[in-house]
């Protein structure tokens, strides 16, 4: 599997798959959730309602993954994540956000997805801190055992959060 690192906007990656730091109501918020829906428009935020509508509770589960079309997108679908709002760490976090990245690559390997691009789920207003964050993103992307996706790519925001993705590979090596 090929790892990839970017600084960038997510919405604008034309690969199989992009996946959504998005809350439990899965209808959208701030952030890359935001960007997301206001670049996808409505055609994005209709597929949300519908996929809500047929959940058990109404609404998703932190760490589980779900996927829809991409409206507007260049991608073809979105993978929507609800990532742990960070507390003190003595919450299971480490745990659900690593299942955030592993479910997130279920849902794109079920549709034979190559490539698939990730934010840095949970470290923007969720607060998880970015470097723990980031080794568990790149541990439990390497650990899957992955079939068709060929190509991961880590869609940081800033430079600054890129650099720390770039050496945490270059210390694995
Ligand atoms: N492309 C790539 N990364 C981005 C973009 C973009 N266009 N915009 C922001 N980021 P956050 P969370 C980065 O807060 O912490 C939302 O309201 C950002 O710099 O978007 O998981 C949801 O609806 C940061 O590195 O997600 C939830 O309620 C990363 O994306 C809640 O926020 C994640 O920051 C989820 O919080």
């Amino acid at each position: 599997m090929n790892i990839e690192i970017i600084t960038g906007d997510i919405t604008t990656l034309a690969v199989d798959a992009i996946v959504n730091a998005a809350n439990c109501g899965l209808l959208g918020g701030g952030g890359v959730d935001g960007a997301i829906h206001r670049a996808a428009g409505e055609a994005l935020l209709a597929e949300c309602r519908t996929l809500v509508a047929g959940l058990p509770k109404r609404r998703g589960e932190t760490g589980q993954a779900y996927l829809t079309g991409a409206g507007k997108l260049p991608c073809k679908y979105v993978i929507h994540t609800p990532g742990p709002v960070y507390r003190d760490g003595e919450h299971g976090e480490a745990a659900l956000l690593a299942e955030c990245y592993s479910n997130s690559l279920k849902r794109a390997e079920e549709k034979q997805c190559r490539s698939i691009a990730f934010p840095c789920i949970s470290t923007g207003v969720y607060g998880y801190p970015k470097e723990a964050a980031a080794s568990i993103a790149l541990a439990t992307v390497k650990a899957f055992p992955a079939r068709s996706v060929q190509k991961v790519v880590f869609c940081c925001f800033s430079s600054a959060d890129a650099d720390i993705y770039k050496r945490l590979v270059a210390q694995s090596e």
